[in-house]
């Protein structure tokens, strides 16, 4: 059922192919510092490629949702990966350098398509592609909360506070074109939708 909405909803955005697991490349070298952060979907891969030597990857104990351990690699060229199964935060580090050297979070998110195209959702976007103006509106008022652009690796674009408006809107045409999520978050809740920059 998900994947055939996540099917039709991506043919009518005339997206040829999107798949639901994606890898994620992540250079991993001394002195890369701290904040070698991604924000993926259950089911991700994330590919850990040495680019200078002498490393590990492993989790936080007690920081982290999931345990994983590349164990000691060498060479120039090693790579770790780990397929993420669980929400929830992944704090992890070098064993040999160090958090304070190399270490980041990977933050694991529910796969589009749970919470996205839910029949009640609470707002809608339009016009869906578009180009410079986005707006958004809600079936009921929205107290205060905030509006987040995500690019499809997870990385935040834009965001902007929400008022108490029941419509509002946001100027995207400083983005790239391709594919973006949406995530309104209000009253400790929040609900994710893709919209289309051509
Ligand atoms: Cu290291």
């Amino acid at each position: 059922m998900k994947t055939k909405l996540l099917i039709t909803i991506t043919i009518l955005l005339g997206v040829s192919k999107m798949n639901s697991q994606t890898t994620h490349n992540l250079d991993w070298f001394a002195g890369i510092g701290q904040n070698v952060d991604l924000t993926i979907d259950v089911g991700d891969t994330v590919i850990w490629t040495w680019t200078s030597p002498n490393h590990t990857v492993e989790n936080v104990p007690g920081n982290s949702v999931e345990v994983f351990d590349s164990g000691f690699l060498g060479p120039i060229g090693s790579t770790y990966s780990y397929t993420f199964t669980v929400v929830g935060d992944n704090d992890y580090f070098c064993g040999v350098h160090g958090a304070f050297s190399m270490s980041g979070t990977i933050t694991v998110q529910n796969n589009l398509g749970v919470d996205d195209f839910k029949i009640d959702s609470n707002f809608n976007l339009y016009p869906n592609p578009t180009n410079s103006i986005l707006s958004i509106s809600f079936k009921n008022e929205i107290p205060n909360g905030t509006l987040e652009v995500y690019d499809m690796l997870g990385k935040k674009a834009l965001s902007q506070a929400l008022d108490s408006n029941k419509l509002t809107s946001i100027d995207i045409s400083n983005l790239n074109s391709g594919l973006y999520l949406i995530k309104v978050s209000y009253e400790g809740k929040s609900e994710t939708k893709q919209f289309l920059k051509n």
